[in-house]
């Protein structure tokens, strides 16, 4: 079937066959083949030079994509799990094994981890932000249609509370949304709205009235509580941008409404053109919860090198690299990571003094698939009490 007909979309076939590469690598196989280079065993990792925005931490995602990817290939995969904080210039990965069995895979293997650990990296940055408020996914109508469901994965691992998205149900969460303004058109009157949304549908969906169609959102979140009462979970404020005005005064007066008629179990959701600084200002100001799309779905990819730097055991980088396989350390009460050569005493922590843990875990051994991929729901509490601990260690945005 042509391309077309497939919304020119690169299959997973395609990109397990090495078929999502750039020319460069084909060239380069053909030259070193015929020098007889090809096969020379290197061992290359992955750290990222610069973290976006100079943030100061991000979280690792991708490496489970990168091991189903060199599945099958005569190498040992040594890595961060996913999840894992990231700090610019860690090793979080290192590959070793014939150049020809994987040295093309590297434009792949950047893909997967470059995407994927930027939106789970602003992901976690808007949670951390949130704290204990709910952060919510709204943004797959914002991306390409075929990596939606990667994308959301990633801003699961990343700590984010759901995605919007009927297929996470694949990934065992419960798709969260509220309702559109086009159902609120289409009724021409927001009570009849609400009410039909309450009426037709089953209880478990929670009542979030959007409240910011025709007037303003004092306004609609009133009328909202006085229809729907004990019945209303929340009211969603996605003001437009010409609307906005000072929207944490919105808040505290749709808080301030809302209580003084006794409507103090409503809960405020915001959405529409969120990122962390703001989810930070809007939950000073009272919102309960927050739906973000854009900010998130549309994060910048880390910025990942792969990097030969041992060929045929010997030490060897270009300029800017430290040459010599190496190992990852950790000290987990601290969220420290250090890096020495590969299989040398463990470091100390620089804080604490205790002797720091081996970071990596070995992923693939020749190309036998060894990591053992977390349940996402397990993942994604990890991450969110990584990220307290984060707080707690006094890290900030
Ligand atoms: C947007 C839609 C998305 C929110 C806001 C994400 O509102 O509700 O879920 O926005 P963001 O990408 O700026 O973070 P609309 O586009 O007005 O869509 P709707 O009418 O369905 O609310």
């Amino acid at each position: 079937m042509g391309r077309e007909k497939e919304f020119y979309i690169v299959s997973g076939k395609e990109v397990e066959e090495g078929k999502v590469t750039d020319v460069y690598f084909l060239r380069t196989m053909k030259v070193l083949k015929s020098k007889g280079l090809a096969d020379k065993r290197v061992a290359m990792e992955v750290a990222a030079r610069s973290l976006p925005n100079k943030f100061k931490w991000g979280i690792l995602a991708g490496v489970e994509e990168v091991a189903r990817l060199l599945e099958g290939r005569k190498v040992n995969v040594y890595s961060l799990p996913d999840g894992s904080l990231l700090r610019p210039w860690i090793p979080v990965m290192r590959i070793e094994g014939p150049y020809s069995e994987f040295g093309p895979m590297e434009t792949s293997i950047l893909g997967f981890l470059c995407s994927l650990s930027g939106v789970a990296t602003v992901a976690a940055r808007v949670k951390f932000a949130a704290g204990n408020k709910p952060v919510v996914n709204f943004g797959i109508r914002r991306q390409h249609p075929a990596v939606s469901l990667a994308f959301e994965k990633a801003g699961l691992i990343g700590g984010l509370d759901g995605s919007s998205g009927i297929l996470v149900e694949e990934l065992g969460f419960k798709p969260v949304g509220t309702m559109p303004h086009a159902m609120i058109i289409l009724f021409e009157d927001q009570v009849k709205a609400w009410k039909a949304f309450d009426e037709v549908l089953p209880e478990d969906i929670p009542r979030i009235a959007l409240v910011d169609t025709f007037y303003d959102e004092k306004t609609e979140s009133l009328m909202a509580a006085e229809s729907l009462k004990d019945k209303l979970a929340g009211v969603r404020l996605d003001t437009p941008a010409s609307r906005r005005g000072n929207m944490s005064q919105i808040i505290r007066e749709v808080r301030w409404e809302l209580n003084m008629r006794g409507y103090r179990h409503v809960k405020i959701l915001i959405s529409g053109g969120l990122n962390e600084y703001s989810v930070k200002e809007y939950s000073e100001a009272g919102a309960d919860s927050f739906g973000v799309g854009s900010h998130i779905i549309g994060a910048r990819p880390i910025d990942f090198g792969v990097d030969i730097v041992e060929a045929e055991g010997k030490p060897i980088a270009k300029r800017g690299i430290k040459s010599g396989a190496k190992d990852l350390y950790i000290c987990n009460d601290h969220l420290v990571y250090s890096y020495a050569p590969k299989g040398v005493e463990p470091p100390l922590c620089p804080i604490c003094g205790k002797t720091m843990r081996l970071a990596y875990t070995k992923i693939l051994d020749n190309g036998k698939l060894t990591y053992k991929i977390e349940d996402l729901k397990a993942l994604n509490e990890r991450t969110k009490n990584m990220l307290r601990k984060l707080k707690g260690l006094g890290e900030t945005l």
